[in-house]
């Protein structure tokens, strides 16, 4: 076995032929390195005789996104590759397969899925996903309450706890989340046309009580093994089918960071619809979209995460008060929305950000993007305590929108 080194094309071709009983003996291969991330290398190896393929990715011993000088670990390709096992017997048919993992080179061998689209794209091409609510609600609610204390031995839980401590995946969700935004880091990044807006939110206290008391559950409420980054880009998609890819900052965490991930990166394309569609109707009626998948997210998600509860909850007290039920459905929402926001914020003024806004060509268009966001993602940080139903999220979006029109 060889010791780790990054992958080159050619390195990846001899591991994939060296596999037994995938490709055909003698199988022409051909690879590509298709990896935009932030973090990794992915290979496409590809046999197009017999039509044959499979994804090699691989952990760098750095974040690509900024170079050598930010070392990172390689445990995360063990991580995400252990979650995306546990997601496939979990969550069936919305992950890709895992053929195999080899810890010394970092590197996980998977399905290959390009007959998909990674879902950020799409929403920008201006497509719409008919599965993609009930699929990401199934994949949240089933790994989510099965690796809680409510549906599972919860002993076996405090060890699961152990093999997914993520810290250096974490302490980038925490400073670039948690903490950079609120300040003048140099780990941030926006475009001067919006430093005002930057800089209120470096002398917002009372947002900024909001950000530490979220920052709090994230670094201490181990509710349940999280996706731990499950934006749109992190989302593979078809009409007819959803695989989550990339469970790499997995960690047990708490349960409204992954749903508060997919919420606020359909609400970030909201914002970016101020480019990407054609004209006013199409805009709002693009958007109307967007907010009707919010709600059945959210509602499908609760609604199958009860009725899990219900029918295989295993603590007893928890079981017993359909009160303690209520009050823990009801605190779920409210995180929900607090980490979108903090999720939409740091995409605007912090290190990494997302194409439905940066892509956009136009500056003014971009600017009012960028503000919408920020204004969208700062109500819901202020209002999070206090959101009663998923409503509230919708009308914060679009109160939003029609005070910037
Ligand atoms: C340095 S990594 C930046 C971001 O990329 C990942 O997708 C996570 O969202 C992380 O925060
Ligand atoms: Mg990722």
């Amino acid at each position: 076995m060889s010791a780790y080194h990054p992958l080159t094309e050619q390195d990846a071709i001899s591991i994939a032929a060296d596999i037994e009983h995938f490709f055909p003996e003698g199988a022409s291969l051909q690879c590509r390195e298709i990896g935009d991330g932030n973090l990794n290398l992915v290979f496409h190896i590809s046999d197009p005789a017999s039509g044959k393929s499979l994804i090699m990715k691989q952990a760098l011993p750095y974040a690509k996104v900024v170079g050598e000088s930010w070392p990172l670990t390689l445990d995360r390709g063990r991580i995400e590759s252990e979650k995306l096992v546990l997601d496939g017997k979990l969550a069936p048919g919305l992950v890709p397969n895992v053929y195999f993992y080899d810890a010394v080179l970092a590197l996980t061998v998977m399905e290959d899925l390009s007959d998909h689209v990674i879902m950020r794209q799409g929403l920008i091409a201006g497509n719409r996903y008919p599965r993609y609510a009930d699929d990401i609600s199934t994949y949240m609610a089933q790994t989510l309450f099965y690796s809680s204390d409510l549906g599972m031995n919860q002993q076996q839980k405090k060890e699961q706890v152990g093999k997914f401590i993520n810290p250096e995946l974490c302490k980038i969700t925490e400073d670039l989340i948690f903490d950079d935004p609120y300040t003048d880091s140099p780990n941030n990044s926006f475009d001067e046309a919006i430093r005002d807006a930057a800089q209120a939110l470096w002398a917002d206290e009372e947002l900024q009580l909001e950000v530490a008391l979220l920052r709090e559950k994230f670094l201490t409420q181990a509710q349940a093994l999280l996706h731990g980054d499950l934006h749109t880009g992190s989302v593979f998609v078809t009409e007819a089918s959803t695989k989550v890819i990339d469970p790499e900052f997995a960690f047990y965490g708490p349960i409204g960071f992954d749903i508060g991930a997919a919420i606020a990166n359909l609400l970030l394309n909201f914002a970016g619809q101020e480019h990407w569609s054609a004209d006013a109707a199409a805009r709002s009626d693009f958007r109307r979209y967007l907010t009707d998948t919010v709600r059945n997210v959210w509602q499908l998600f609760a609604s199958k995460f009860r009725a899990l509860w219900d029918e295989h909850g295993i603590d007893r007290l928890a079981n017993a008060s359909s009160s303690y039920k209520e009050l823990y459905m009801a605190r779920l929402l409210q995180d929900t929305a607090g980490f979108a926001g903090c999720k939409i914020v740091r995409r605007i003024v912090g290190l990494s950000h997302v194409v439905d806004i940066d892509r956009i060509p136009d500056a003014a268009a971009k600017e009012k993007a960028q503000r919408l966001a920020l204004a969208i993602g700062t109500a819901l940080i202020r209002n999070n305590r206090n959101i009663q139903s998923i409503e509230e999220v919708i009308d914060a979006a679009l109160s939003a929108a029609s005070e910037s029109a």
